[in-house]
């Protein structure tokens, strides 16, 4: 298993996302969060998890192509759309709240697209 997950990261390593988060804890093991995107909201749209939690964030289409920035991180990707593949992003929050939002213009309901992780010691 620590394997498999050394070799995910490696390539959101190469795509320059959560590179850092994940060199400050290799050692731990990372929980697997699954996000669904449709116009025009996340599911789930709220994530609650214990500060310090390495999070494996997995991020799927149901639709068209979406956005998930990550406010206050360097997290910013797109989605492909539905059926063509997932994207993995790996980030290890301190405590705090964690606004998520679509960033790429799907449709009327895009400016409401969003979500939180609420990070709690
Ligand atoms: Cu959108």
């Amino acid at each position: 298993m620590r394997y498999l997950v050394g070799a995910l990261t490696l390539s959101v390593a190469a795509i320059g996302v959560g590179a850092t988060a994940w060199h400050a804890s290799a050692a731990q093991e990372a929980q697997v969060v699954e996000i669904v995107a449709e116009r025009f909201s996340f599911t789930p749209s709220e994530i609650r998890v214990k500060a310090g939690t390495l999070l494996e964030i997995r991020l799927e289409s149901d639709d068209t192509i979406h956005g998930f920035h990550l406010a206050g991180t360097d997290i910013d990707v797109e989605l492909p759309g539905r059926g063509r593949g997932k994207v993995t992003v790996m980030f290890q929050p301190k405590a705090g709240r964690y606004t998520f939002e679509c960033t790429h213009v799907c449709g009327a309901g895009h400016s409401f697209m969003r979500g939180v992780i609420v990070a709690a010691e």
